[in-house]
């Protein structure tokens, strides 16, 4: 979907007067907003997707409160947008006349139980805030994303967040134990188990992650917990060429005794993104190759031995020819100047022409052939289309975002957006892929989850919708067609 087309999704407000005096009561002073300069961060969605209205925002502190606002809603049929850190890629969070629920105030870590390896925490909770909590249990949360400073706990489930560590501990559903929902009824359902095993029949909170809201809203839940790793070394390597990151990955998983927590890919054209707009970015290698990888393995045990395995997998895969340069970073500044470069690459492609975006994912071994044939066919499609493809190698999810070509006006390019997202997602579904791998549908991937997914699928997902939310009051809009 286009960025014109996308934000023109703004449905009137009818929420009676009657109801914003109960919502107001409910949350109390200092729970609610209308003010437009107040509401004006929460209704705009990082990537300029959508630009939303809500006649009220409410911030309730606990979850009777989020079950008393439901209650409230539903007994006047009016519907509900839950948002946390409105961090997400495709809009999900944003309203279009409904009542935006914000779940920001509701941010207590309930309990850490570092023997169970387990945290209990509110969906308000911000994810950096959970990593520093176990940290200072000398446990570890994994969940690593650009957004971790601000996105809350509540979204990651919603959207089943993934980012630079899946491949070693998997996405936001592989870390969640239990989870507390406030249905579209405004019952409260209490699964804030902390089990490992459960196979008490069917498993309820999978229904809710990655649901973007439209199911129910998450005020809890209880995450997995690692032994800390005490021992990371990070590496800049330049690689062959994009076969060359396969080997890579085959390789350091096993040269490392599986230590390897991240392998990151991007290309030439990334690194001079970087370089480009963001000042304080510095080109690790001396010289230029096409491809580059950053590595990251990680160990628990404080005896050398991580990055000595780096080192030695390093040696291993130069004489090999599968790293035809390398640098391993020796302090603390050196790991944030590599992951700089990764950041910088996010934060600044939509200077360097305007961007379109595909969060792709094809099986591992298939990335290389995905974008070979995905960037031919973007040239084809629009002639001059600058493709960067980076991303999450290691788990098989390609960022696989296009620049506008060179002197190409901006608006000409959104137009082709619906032709590109064709030419890039048939040639994903191929695969066996999936054209949205970790950002979610939102109001941006309506018409690809119509196109890729069959009618079976779609028909059981809204069963399930019908079923939970009859009246279609939670996040309207969101996640399936219409
Ligand atoms: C990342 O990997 C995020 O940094 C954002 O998923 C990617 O904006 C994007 O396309
Ligand atoms: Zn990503």
């Amino acid at each position: 979907m286009s960025v014109a087309e996308a934000g023109t999704k703004d449905r009137p407000s009818s929420v009676p007067t009657a109801l914003i005096d109960e919502l107001r009561t409910i949350v109390g002073d200092g729970g609610w907003t209308s003010d437009p300069l107040d509401l004006e961060p929460y209704l705009r969605d990082w990537v300029g997707y959508a630009e939303g209205a809500t006649p009220i925002m409410v911030m309730p502190r606990d979850t009777g409160e989020v079950a008393a606002v439901v209650k409230a809603c539903a007994a006047d049929g009016v519907p509900i947008v839950p948002q946390g850190g409105n961090t997400g890629s495709v809009a999900g969070a944003i309203p279009h006349g409904e009542v935006l629920l914000s779940l920001r105030r509701m941010n207590c870590i309930r309990e850490i139980d570092a023997a169970d390896y387990t945290i209990t925490v509110d969906a308000g909770v911000v994810l950096a805030e959970v990593q520093a909590a176990a940290a200072e249990r000398d446990r570890f949360f994994p969940l690593s994303i650009g957004s971790e400073g601000s996105c809350t706990i509540g979204g990651t489930v919603s959207t089943n967040a993934g980012g630079t560590a899946v491949l070693r501990y998997g996405n936001m559903r592989d870390l969640v134990l239990g989870l507390e929902v406030v249905l579209p009824d405004g019952r409260i359902w209490d699964g804030l188990r902390r089990l490992r095993k459960d196979n008490t029949g069917y498993a309820l909170k999978h229904l809710f992650m990655g649901a973007e809201g439209t199911l129910g809203v998450v005020t809890g839940a209880v995450l997995r917990l690692f032994p800390r790793p005490v021992e990371v070394s990070t590496a800049f390597v330049a690689i062959r060429d994009l076969d060359a990151s396969i080997e890579l990955l085959s390789h350091l998983r096993t040269a490392t005794g599986d230590a390897l927590s991240s392998l990151e890919v991007m290309p030439r054209i990334g690194v001079d993104i970087a370089l480009e707009f963001d000042p304080e970015v510095i080109d690790p290698l001396s010289t230029q190759h096409d491809w580059y990888a950053i590595i990251e393995v990680s160990g628990t045990k404080a005896d050398g031995q991580t990055g000595a395995s780096l080192e030695a997998a390093l040696a291993e895969t130069m004489e090999k020819g599968i790293v035809v340069d390398a640098t391993i970073a020796a302090s603390e500044a050196q790991v944030k100047a590599i992951w700089r470069i990764r950041k910088a690459l996010v934060l600044n492609l939509s200077k360097a022409g305007a961007e379109i975006k595909h969060d792709v994912a094809v099986p591992v071994s298939k990335q290389p052939d995905f974008i070979r044939r995905a960037t031919a066919a973007v040239e084809r499609t629009v002639p001059g289309t600058r493709s960067v493809a980076y991303g999450h190698f290691g788990d098989g999810n390609v960022h696989f975002n296009l620049c506008a070509p060179r002197g190409m006006d901006a608006t000409a390019f959104s137009e082709r957006a619906s032709d590109l997202h064709r030419a890039v997602y048939d040639i994903a579904a191929e695969y066996g892929g999936s054209f949205a791998a970790e950002h979610g549908i939102g109001i941006v991937k309506l018409a690809e989850m119509e196109r890729y997914r069959s009618p079976v699928e779609i028909d059981l997902m809204r069963r399930f919708k019908a079923i939970l939310d009859p009246s279609g009051l939670f996040n309207p809009g969101k996640v399936l067609p219409p």
